[in-house]
């Protein structure tokens, strides 16, 4: 018995000797010495954040043919040096199985990928994006926060603040890497800055507080009866000015409004007009009409802009048609 230590090709020859002389004969390949599989690998790195792309290198041994990589997260590959790429968290088992001639050799390495690191990015949106001026009013503030690779970040405290109205101070963000907060309205026309911050990082963003909305209509009082009936159109062109006499009571506003200040508009092709800005108070209504229109009513009211859409009376003017002479 021969033990061949050494894996290789051997030509085994035999010879005889006898009284007669001596022979010999010789096999070529007689003996085939395989060398023993050992699958090995390196990894480029073992542990990241998701997705994370790992570049394996075989540095298996031996007589080997067929080469299978199994990820440990469902995926399988049967080159070389694969490059895969982990989607998902956790740790997986990397195998691989190393076969041929020399046998069948199997070696494992783990692989951990965490769900996500350190925040990196804080992204601010509100909605919506302007609210009226009442003090009551509220967007929705939606703070995201993000690490390096676009992964949500959870359990992060976002700080709220706003240069303008009140808002909610702090919120954790969730699974999803969101925190919101609300921002409710100052009783005053104005943009408010608002700032989502986390530690050194911020996102900002502007949410517009507008002046309440008084509107009202102009119309052709043909039967001078002082309502509009059916048949009566609006009157285009009409100037109507509103004066501040007071503003409500609110120190906010104080800066934002001087007594005596005008609002102008004009009304459109239906009679309608409208103010879109107006601080909260009391104001003289004004409504002046084109040449060839004569007012039915007072064109002078005092009305009160209060908080809410379309909040302040509706005010009609009401005028008829100024007639031309008749030739006779
Ligand atoms: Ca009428």
């Amino acid at each position: 018995m021969h033990i061949f230590t050494t894996s290789g090709s051997y030509t085994v020859t035999l010879q005889v000797n006898g009284d007669n002389g001596s022979d010999r004969y010789s096999l070529p390949g007689a003996v085939r010495v395989y060398q023993a599989a050992h699958a090995d690998f390196v990894a480029s790195s073992t542990s990241g954040i998701r997705p994370l792309s790992v570049t394996f290198q075989d540095r298996s041994t031996g007589d080997i043919s067929i080469r299978t990589w199994d990820f440990g997260d469902g995926d399988a590959s049967s080159l070389l040096n694969p490059t895969h790429i982990f989607d998902k968290a956790g740790v997986f088992t990397v195998t691989l199985t190393a076969s041929g001639l020399g046998g069948t050799s199997i070696r494992t390495s783990l692989v951990a990928v965490a769900p996500f690191g350190p925040p990196t990015t804080v992204t601010l949106t509100a909605a919506p994006t302007s609210l009226l001026a009442d003090g009551a009013s509220t967007a929705a503030l939606t703070a995201v926060v993000k690490d390096a690779n676009g992964n949500p970040v959870p359990n992060q405290t976002v700080t709220f603040a706003t240069t303008l109205g009140a808002i909610t101070n702090a919120a954790v963000t969730n699974a999803d890497g969101v925190a919101t907060a609300t921002l409710t309205s100052a009783q005053q026309v104005g943009v408010a800055q608002v700032t989502a911050s986390l530690g050194a990082l911020s996102a900002s963003t502007e949410v517009t507080f507008a002046g309440s909305v008084f509107a009202g209509v102009v119309f052709v009082d043909r039967n001078q009866n002082g309502v509009r009936d059916a048949g009566e159109p609006g009157i285009p062109n009409v100037t109507a000015e509103m004066t501040l006499v007071s503003l409500a009571a609110s120190s906010e506003q104080a800066a934002t409004a001087a007594v005596g200040a005008t609002w102008r508009t004009v009304s459109d092709a239906e009679g309608k007009y409208r103010f879109t800005e107006l601080p909260l108070g009391d104001y003289t209504l004004t409504l002046c009409f084109p040449r060839g229109y004569a007012a039915t009513t007072p064109t002078a009211y005092t009305v009160t802009v209060g908080t809410g859409q379309n909040a302040a009376p509706e005010v009609g003017a009401l005028v008829k048609v100024y007639l031309p002479a008749v030739r006779r």
